[in-house]
């Protein structure tokens, strides 16, 4: 499948391919690559070894479960070893996953491909960017919800929503249209870094509480004054790195959110319980690394980063 762009994209005229093609076959992957094949696009799943495409094929495909009914959709993949050029790719693993997946699709990437970076937290997006000056870079943040109960199957759980964004260019991507023929709820913004940041305080006045009070997000309402301590801190550090949007009103979000999802618990509350990595690194690791280079002190945050650390290497648990 092959589409003319226009002559202004990047100064020449290019043949770009519509196939998206799609790195880790986890949840959110899953979830947008059955989305986009059934609205008919061309889908291109990217696994992780011989091995991983063998098991795959003998399955036939991936499963999408939504609303209790089970469809499958018989998706082509291939490992980062093909040698077909790639001109859109969605990273769809983990935010510590990213650099070197993405390192290995280097050569593979077209002139002024564009890739669509799922990652939640922050740093992981600047590595990759860092890795493919030649790739736009976009950024996403996806309030949907996914998981795999097995290999090959996502269960469609909560529906969000998706904003995608490029800080370094404001030109909306015309893949755009694929997201709305595939029905994938999203917005193009040019405040993608303020939505990452507002996502990453809720996420470090939440998650890491959750876990060291081993509790579901509604039990953090006993913790009040614990939780209202850390977004202070957090309101002060988004202030101080120029994302005073992402600062506004954040107390107030944490506490309507801890109500919203009491009966939940936490994504970093899973990954600890299920003996998973966890993307710290990409959360509380970014904000208090961010602090330090600003010369903030923020130690209630900084303790709860050693808190949190000192619980996942007792449990033999990665701290990066
Ligand atoms: P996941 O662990 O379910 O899936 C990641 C997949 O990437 C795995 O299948 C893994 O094998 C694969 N992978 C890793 N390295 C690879 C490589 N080099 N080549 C091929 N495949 C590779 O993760 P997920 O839950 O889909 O999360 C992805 C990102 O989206 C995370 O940053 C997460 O925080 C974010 N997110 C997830 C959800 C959700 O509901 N699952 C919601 C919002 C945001
Ligand atoms: O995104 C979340 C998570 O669990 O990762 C919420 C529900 C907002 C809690 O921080």
């Amino acid at each position: 499948m092959t589409v003319k762009i226009p002559a202004h994209y990047n100064g020449c005229e290019t043949l770009m391919s519509s196939t998206w093609h799609i790195l880790g076959a986890g949840s959110l992957g899953s979830l947008w690559a059955c989305r986009l094949a059934r609205a008919g696009k061309a889908v291109r799943l990217i696994l992780r070894d011989a091995e991983r495409l063998k098991a795959y094929e003998a399955v036939g495909g991936l499963t999408l479960i939504e609303k209790g009914r089970a469809q499958l959709h018989a998706i082509p993949a291939q490992t980062a070893d093909d040698s077909t050029p790639i001109h859109r790719l969605l990273v769809a693993c983990k935010a510590y996953d990213a650099e070197h997946a993405v390192a290995r699709l280097a050569p593979r990437l077209a002139h002024g491909a564009e890739l669509i970076l799922l990652q939640n937290g922050l740093g992981s997006q600047d590595a990759v960017a860092n890795q493919v000056p030649h790739a736009r870079c976009i950024f996403a943040s996806s309030t949907e919800g996914a998981f795999r109960q097995a290999d090959w199957q996502v269960n469609f759980a909560g529906h969000g929503f998706n904003w995608l964004g490029d800080q370094a260019n404001p030109l909306v991507p015309e893949w755009l249209d694929d997201l709305n023929d595939a029905a994938i709820p999203h917005q193009w913004t040019p405040d993608i870094l303020t939505r990452l940041w507002r996502k990453l305080a809720l996420n470090c006045a939440i998650n890491p509480l959750t876990v060291l009070h081993d509790c579901r997000n509604g039990g953090l309402e006993e913790h009040h004054c614990e939780v209202a301590t850390l977004c202070a801190e957090l309101t002060e550090l988004l202030q101080c790195c120029g994302q005073p949007e992402a600062a506004n009103g954040l107390s107030e979000e944490v506490e309507r959110v801890i109500k919203a999802t009491a009966a939940n618990y936490s994504s970093m509350y899973q990954d600890v319980h299920q003996g998973r990595r966890t993307e710290i690194h990409y959360l509380l690791g970014h904000a208090c690394r961010v602090a330090s280079r600003h010369s903030l002190e923020l130690p209630h945050l900084e303790r709860l980063y050693r808190r949190l650390l000192e619980h996942l290497s007792a449990r033999g648990l990665p701290c990066d």
